[in-house]
């Protein structure tokens, strides 16, 4: 799943595919290198994000999904049911929901779609202040695993977990979710979802991990290799869609884990 946000304040490409022919150019390049998935965004939720007007988030994603719409399979991430309901509308057939809400799994299910119900702390203007669990991987699996059952049981067709890497948690946290992702993978073959759903792209972790004890967190520049690693190390446990930045290398490694034709 490749990455297309179309906002002015993403984290890592904010900006860049601030209008639409460009967020169009830039979908069919991730297309040409290989993603299954175009996964169009347009409110950031990175630390400190400020939300945007429904409007606005509409001008945003709508003409980006129609335009992409029969080049290649369109998600939309967004919290908003009327984003959602717009988006499956003009040709996208998954949604991709960080507030993992009932409100957005009866849109899809409305419309027969797909889910991704993704864990969060918290909003994202806060999740970063003080995230704090008894268990994380418990708790964050424990919701996840429920809110997908729930989902399942209602009717929606295809349902994907998320852990939520980087929302409401620290460096240990992600990584206690990172090393335990193969139990999620397990319990969500047995519930019946499609599959577990990653993100590591180019996030604030990767930074810390580079950088070293006592330095300062590195750039995101710096981050390919880790967003590499943990991608790879995600699909060794069995994580079948990874949302990322940087599409080419990302399908290198996935071919590794593809059945031979
Ligand atoms: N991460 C981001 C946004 N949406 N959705 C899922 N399911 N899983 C994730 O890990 C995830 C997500 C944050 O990254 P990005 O979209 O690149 O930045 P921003 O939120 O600033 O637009």
């Amino acid at each position: 799943m490749g990455v297309l946000n179309v906002t002015p304040d993403s984290f890592f490409d904010g900006g860049i595919h601030g209008t639409t022919e460009a967020a169009v150019a830039h979908g069919m390049q991730m297309v040409a290198e290989g993603a299954d998935i175009v996964d169009v965004g347009g409110e950031s939720s990175r630390p400190g994000a400020e939300p945007v007007s429904l409007d606005e988030e509409l001008a945003r994603v709508v003409p980006v999904v129609e335009a992409l719409a029969g080049h290649v399979r369109l998600s939309v991430d967004t919290v908003k049911p009327q984003v959602a309901v717009a988006a499956l509308a003009a040709g996208a057939s998954l949604v991709n929901d960080i507030s993992a809400s009932s409100a957005l799994s009866e849109v899809v299910r409305r419309a027969g779609a797909g889910w991704v119900a993704m864990h969060m702390q918290g909003t994202p203007r806060t999740m970063q202040a003080d995230p704090h669990y008894d268990n994380v991987v418990a708790e964050v699996y424990a919701f996840v695993l429920a809110q997908a059952a729930a989902a399942l049981a209602a009717g929606v067709p295809e349902v994907w977990v998320d852990p939520g890497i980087g929302f409401g948690k620290t460096l240990a946290h992600n990584l206690s979710l990172l090393h335990h992702l193969g139990e999620l993978v397990e319990a969500a073959g047995e519930l019946g979802c499609a599959g577990v759903m990653v993100g590591t792209s180019r996030k604030g972790f990767l930074g810390l991990l580079a950088a070293g004890p006592g330095q300062e967190p590195a750039p995101l520049e710096e981050r390919a290799e880790g967003s590499l690693a943990t991608a790879v190390a995600a699909m060794v446990a069995g994580a079948r869609l990874l949302r990322v930045h940087d599409v080419a290398p990302t399908v290198q490694a996935a071919r590794l884990y593809r059945p031979a034709a």
